[in-house]
């Protein structure tokens, strides 16, 4: 595809009033008629988009047909020059033909499992009809929905509905990314909310019958958001319905459409046997995160899809303030860190590295990344810390007072900060336009006579594709020092960096204490700086801001992974540190679960290429297979006290407190099952009445190569279950030993169930082997080449969800040169498929280049 360019943006040169759609359903030809009322508001021809699948039937200007000699229409615009149009307003027409059956790229108007529903962002609309289908251009939407089926569903409230049919009117002015549309025999479960100024709203999920069940737990977290989005930000819902459906086929999670949210089913159905706590947290959180889209993403919305950042990152700082209140602060910001580094750090450092707003793209569903979005959270979290709570809610005051209603930039974004708080934010702007993770590296100067001392900052950012200048940004680096028996003796401060070098000095210090950086993980880099193991044990121990107490668990984990992965053995302070927490009563169990948590085998792979040396994924997997032998070995009493102590009795419950406490369980067990052979993991297999300790116990089954009566029991009982069988599917090939995922893999891609056109099945299955780390980096190539076979038989099918997909292979440069010329081989091998999508092709070249 051709790259466009963010300085080619022109605005459009017409404004639409009025949109008016009439659908009438059927699965291979669904008639579409619009009547789209367009005012003038500049010079030139009128151009609207559409797809190659649009069988046209008619045109018309102000309901006349429009001769065929003013009409210009290519597989992808349909084009009408000035001259024939009236000179200030029209009303255009189409009526055209689709097939949703043959839409198998789960984009615009497809089948799901027989429900009709509609995903539209970023350029779905163009695939249901003619339309200038670009953010900026919004109207107000009235649509008839025609089909048999007994529920019929679109944007908006509910105008009128009669015997097959039922009409919908959005008043909020819209981009067509957030039409949708939903036909289904569908069940709902309802309920109400009334809003902080007294509106009741009509709230439903609806799931097919067979579901209803299974989506309680959506409509209280959605009703928890809708209040949560009024007390924090000021927000009111708008309509008098509020709409949630869930269905099986899904290219991502979840989708804002304006009062009508469609769901990827799996981030919407839960229950206690079905669902585990990740599944019920992250539920909550998509729920909550496509809520809060009501206001950044859809009232206000973005100017162009570069600044895609602008609702994204936005949303996503949202949904984690959420969550961070509604469950707890200390886990999630770790939580989201893990997540940030595992996802955005591994795309900064190579070849796909971008800003989070992007110059150019050629193809924008491959934009959907984790810079734009966990990366444009952080960003704004940094914001939040620069200009202080009372800042940041003024200035969000203002964001919505003055953008309400309108396509907007990050230019606008941050002259409500500038205009809110007198702050100059011309430097904080190259967060949003610089891409790669400024590396921050410390050296401190103790003055024992004068009690001073002497932090010393440096910042670099290495090049990234397309951009070798990266001049300084600001960083805010949130400091304490704690004495080295453990004290506060300064508690959080907040140093503002803005040059290359620069240094923060401390006085009035009695002796040399222990700093404690970047705490509550304040600004998005890395960390280079020199301390001992005991330094970092005094941390673990001591520290009063729990990120930063957990980020020294964390580095000595990773001291001790990196040096056995090169042949040395464990500092023995890690492990004897590691005795303090487990012993320690007084800390939350989710907390202790996630200093127990060894670094990923990805995670120690990035970390010794940073250390400038070539990973080998064997070594490092047994070097963290060796570390957690010798931790249960060395704590085998108190890890095995943990087990029997965390045992959550009572009723299933997914809150945070008994979530905590079996996260912490789950953790002892998988270290205990070096010692007992996997006997506790059986045991509670056979007894656990809940999926959470189902799927603890499995992934150590797996692993030990002894789950065959787990996995037949679970295909017993769960066989028709689509979301407990993608776990059946991912956990195989995730967990199992190196040497024997790949044939598990491909075992499991043979078996009838193994459904690969259902996005969920295939990233269960495909991007399960992708997540063994050892095993998709088999020195013999096979992995990689399991997975490109599968990327090329996706890829005509739903090109979206392979090119997706292929990002598994964006760190292939940091291995060695055999490991690499596979991996070159198996995307070669893609990338010279004549017919491979643009989408895949865009991201095979980025990754190659
Ligand atoms: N805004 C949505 C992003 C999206 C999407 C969702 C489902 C399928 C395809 C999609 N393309 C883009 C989801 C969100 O961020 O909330
Ligand atoms: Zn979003």
């Amino acid at each position: 595809a051709e790259t466009r360019f963010l300085r080619d943006y022109s605005p459009y040169p017409f404004r639409v009033r009025k949109t008016r759609l009439d659908v009438t359903l059927a699965p291979q030809g669904t008639v579409v008629s619009s009547r789209i009322e367009f005012e003038r508001a500049g010079p030139g021809p009128l151009v609207l988009d559409g797809g190659a699948g649009l069988r046209t039937r008619s045109v018309t200007i102000d309901g006349a047909p429009l001769d065929a000699a003013h009409l210009i229409m290519t597989g992808e615009t349909l084009t009408i020059a000035e001259a024939a149009l009236p000179a200030r307003s029209f009303t255009f027409g189409a009526e055209v033909e689709i097939d949703p059956e043959a839409n198998t790229a789960l984009e615009g108007l497809y089948l799901s499992g027989g429900i009709f529903c509609t995903q539209c962002e970023a350029e779905g609309f163009r695939h249901i009809t003619w339309y200038p289908d670009r953010p900026d251009v919004m109207a107000p939407f009235r649509v008839t929905v025609r089909s048999d089926l007994p529920v019929l569903l679109s944007n908006g409230n509910p105008v009128a509905q009669g015997e097959g049919w039922a009409e919908w009117h959005d008043p909020w002015p819209k981009p067509a990314y957030l039409f949708a549309l939903v036909a289904g025999d569908l069940k709902a479960v309802s309920d109400s909310f009334t809003t902080m100024s007294g509106r009741k709203v009509a709230l439903n999920v609806w799931v097919r019958p067979a579901d209803l069940d299974r989506a309680d737990f959506a409509m209280e977290a959605l009703k928890k958001s809708m209040r949560w989005d009024e007390t924090a930000y000021g927000r009111e819902y708008d309509l008098d319905v509020f709409n949630i459906v869930a269905v099986d086929d899904f290219n991502m999670g979840a989708m804002e459409n304006k009062g009508l949210n469609i769901f990827n089913s799996k981030l919407v159905l839960a229950s206690p046997e079905t669902a585990t706590d990740v599944d019920y947290e992250r539920i909550e959180a998509v729920i909550a995160h496509e809520y809060f889209h009501n206001w950044t993403g859809n009232r206000i919305t973005c100017r162009d899809w570069f600044q895609l950042c602008l609702k994204e990152g936005l949303t996503v700082f949202r949904d984690q303030q959420f969550t961070a209140d509604v469950r707890s602060a200390a886990v999630k910001r770790i939580e989201d860190v893990v997540t940030l580094r595992g996802r955005q750090f591994r795309e900064d450092a190579g070849p796909l590295a971008h800003p989070p707003r992007p110059d150019r793209y050629e193809e924008i569903n491959n934009f959907y990344t984790a810079t734009v979005y966990e990366k444009g959270a952080e960003v704004i979290g940094m914001l939040k810390r620069l200009v202080g709570d009372e800042g940041y809610r003024k200035s969000l005051d203002l964001y919505f007072d003055r953008h309400d209603g309108q396509a907007c930039t990050i230019e606008d974004w941050l002259k409500v900060f500038e205009d809110a708080t007198g702050r100059d934010l011309a430097q904080f702007k190259r967060w949003y336009t610089d891409a790669g993770t400024p590396k921050l590296s410390l050296s401190e100067d103790w003055d024992g006579e004068a009690g001073r001392l002497t932090l010393r900052f440096i910042q670099a950012t290495a090049p990234t594709p397309g951009q070798s200048d990266k001049p300084p940004r600001v960083i805010p680096i949130a400091v304490g020092l704690i004495s080295q028996n453990g004290d506060e003796v300064m508690p959080t401060r907040v140093l503002e960096m803005t040059e290359a070098r620069q240094d923060f000095g401390f006085d009035g210090l009695g002796s040399r204490p222990v700093v404690s950086l970047l705490r509550g993980f304040s600004a998005p880099v890395t960390v280079d700086r020199a301390m001992t193991a005991a330094e970092r044990a005094v941390l673990l121990a001591h520290d009063t801001d729990s990120f930063a107490r957990w980020q020294a668990g964390h580095d000595l984990a990773m001291d001790a992974l990196v040096a056995m992965a090169q042949g040395g053995s464990a500092d023995p302070v890690f492990t004897h540190a590691l005795g303090g927490v487990l012993d320690d009563a007084s800390l939350d169990p989710a907390f202790v679960a996630l200093v127990l948590r060894l670094p990923g085998e990805d995670e120690i792979a990035a970390e010794i290429a940073t250390r400038g040396t070539t990973p080998d994924p064997d070594a490092i997997h047994r070097a963290r297979e060796a570390l957690a032998a010798e931790l249960a070995s060395e704590h085998e009493r108190s890890l095995s006290d943990l087990y029997d102590r965390m045992e959550v009795p009572g009723a299933y419950s997914p809150e945070a407190e008994p979530a905590g406490r079996r996260s912490l369980r789950l953790a002892a067990l998988g270290l205990l099952s070096r010692l007992d052979g996997g006997q506790r993991a059986q045991a509670l297999w056979d007894s656990a009445s809940n999926m959470t300790e189902k799927m603890g116990a499995l992934a150590v089954l797996v692993r030990l190569d002894r789950a065959g009566a787990a996995l037949a029991g679970m295909e017993a009982h769960f066989g028709d279950n689509r979301l407990v069988m993608d776990k059946f599917f991912s956990v195989q090939p995730m967990a199992a030993p190196p040497a024997r995922a790949v044939p598990v893999a491909k075992a499991l891609a043979d078996r009838p169930d193994f459904d690969w056109k259902n996005p969920n099945r295939f990233r269960s299955l495909i991007g399960g082997l992708a997540a063994n780390h050892a095993a998709f980096h088999a020195l013999d190539g096979s992995g990689y080449d399991f997975v490109a076979d599968w990327l090329m038989r996706l890829d005509p099918v739903n090109p979206q969800t392979a090119a997706r997909l292929s990002t598994v292979f964006e760190t292939w440069p940091r291995y060695d040169a055999d490991r690499r010329a596979r991996a070159r081989a198996a995307l070669e091998r893609l990338a010279a498929l004549p017919s491979l999508s643009g989408n895949t092709g865009e991201m095979v070249r980025r990754i190659l280049a």
